[in-house]
């Protein structure tokens, strides 16, 4: 066990304080952005502010707040996550990471244990990628990874992202000098919840993530031909909805069915114009796969472009497929996953090997220090909705194993 001990009630405490900004009976609303994202990041501030810790904000609105080391020639350990959500989201994606890493330094300060290592809370800014899309926006700042994409990205009435970005005290117009150089990083330790089954269903307290998940994101542009509902033959329509709705069904087949990838999800959809009494004319449908072998999303890219035009050409629509994220997978190293091991045999906690079907900041700050990741059991592995919930031991376990995982990357050097 270490020297220091994290508090389950005051860990607990802090998510909830936490799950007042943004809190909708329909679910969390703190997506990137929003005035409840602005408090969220507020109340994180002061509590890292309350553990002794000095917060400064990175041109990507990324917070850091860090704790001196004995040896300040030694490069930062850092813990993080992220504090924005889905809309209808949960309480515990990525909020457990920030306030299980403040609750780690407070444990720390309180027993006055000193690390050699200066140790860093971080809060990287629109991991969802929910309103402006670009997710993992922060953590690909700070990996300098960001593409010219990232910088012009508006919102769908337009609203340019750096704009926004300003709100929460970034600058896009410095968002290169986010980048963290090599060496200045000596770790980063990521706590999540899985947001998937597999812990639950084992009854093991631990997980410890072999690897995050690769993503690529699409958008399909359908045009047809908009006419009257009420009088054009059933044989003569270009309807560019039935169009769009064989392709989401070829998106959910591609992978359930012919397994080209792990998972295949249609995500969004607006018809135009949108009159019921009109056959759409245009249509467009946001989707998205994964997987953690790249191949198969090469393999995934290249069927459902060969499905669009083969919709395209029996329905006499055009179809544009658009792919416009690419997130490469990210395999966390086996010494990396070792530590997480040995740090939760120091918790006196069982554990297991997980993958990860979700993205995390992890896979951006693994391109530039060594990334670990400890998952804790999803409750029937129910996420990104308000039914997402993590019990409080299993909050507790998840932030013990970060505090000895925190221990043993400081004595590794
Ligand atoms: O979408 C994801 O995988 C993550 O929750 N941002
Ligand atoms: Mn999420
Ligand atoms: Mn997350």
């Amino acid at each position: 066990m270490a020297e220091a001990a994290v508090s389950s009630r005051r860990l607990n405490q802090t998510l909830e304080e936490l799950g007042r900004f943004g809190y909708s009976p329909d679910g969390m609303q703190r997506l990137a952005f929003t005035p409840a994202d602005v408090a969220g990041r507020d109340y994180a501030m002061s509590l890292m502010r309350r553990a002794g810790m000095g917060v400064r904000i990175d041109p990507g609105g990324n917070i850091i707040a860090r704790r001196e080391g004995s040896d300040p020639n030694l490069p930062a350990i850092a813990m993080g996550s992220h504090l924005d959500t889905v809309p209808n989201g949960g309480k515990y994606d990525g909020s457990l990471g920030v306030m299980g890493g403040i609750e780690v330094v407070q444990a720390l300060s309180d027993a006055n244990v000193s690390l050699r290592h200066p140790v860093e809370v971080l809060v990287f800014t629109n991991e969802e990628g929910t309103r402006f899309h670009r997710w993992l926006f922060g953590s690909r700042a700070m990996a300098g990874t960001l593409e010219p994409g990232d910088l012009t990205a508006v919102d769908d009435e337009g609203v340019l992202m750096s704009s926004r970005l300003a709100d929460i005290q970034g600058n896009m117009d410095r968002v290169q000098r986010a980048g963290r150089q090599p060496g200045e990083l000596a770790a980063y330790l990521e706590l999540h919840i899985e947001q998937g089954p597999t812990l639950h269903q084992s009854g093991v307290p631990i997980g410890v993530v072999t690897g995050i998940t690769g993503r690529w994101v699409y958008e399909a542009d359908i045009v047809g031909v908009p006419n009257h509902a009420g009088t054009t033959p059933m044989s003569g329509r270009h309807d560019a909805l039935v169009s769009a709705s064989r392709l989401v069904l070829e998106v959910q087949r591609m992978a359930s069915e012919l397994e080209v990838c792990r998972v295949g999800t249609a995500g969004t959809i607006q018809a135009y114009p949108g009159a019921v009494n009109v056959v759409p004319g245009q249509v467009k449908v946001g989707f998205e796969f994964r997987d953690l072998e790249m191949a198969c999303l090469a393999a995934a890219d290249a069927e459902i472009r060969s499905v669009a035009a083969r919709i395209a050409a029996r329905d006499g629509v055009a179809i544009d497929i658009n792919r416009f994220e690419s997130t490469q997978s990210a395999p966390i190293s086996s010494g990396m996953q070792e530590l997480v091991a040995a740090a939760s045999e120091r918790a006196g906690l069982a554990h297991q090997r997980v993958p990860s079907g979700a993205g995390h900041d992890a896979q951006s700050m693994a391109g530039i220090t060594d990334a670990a990741m400890i998952f804790v059991p999803s409750v029937d592995g129910v996420s990104h909705s308000p039914g997402e919930y993590s019990t409080p031991e299993a909050c507790a376990n998840g932030a013990q194993v970060l505090l000895e995982l925190l221990l043993l990357a400081d004595r590794r050097g």
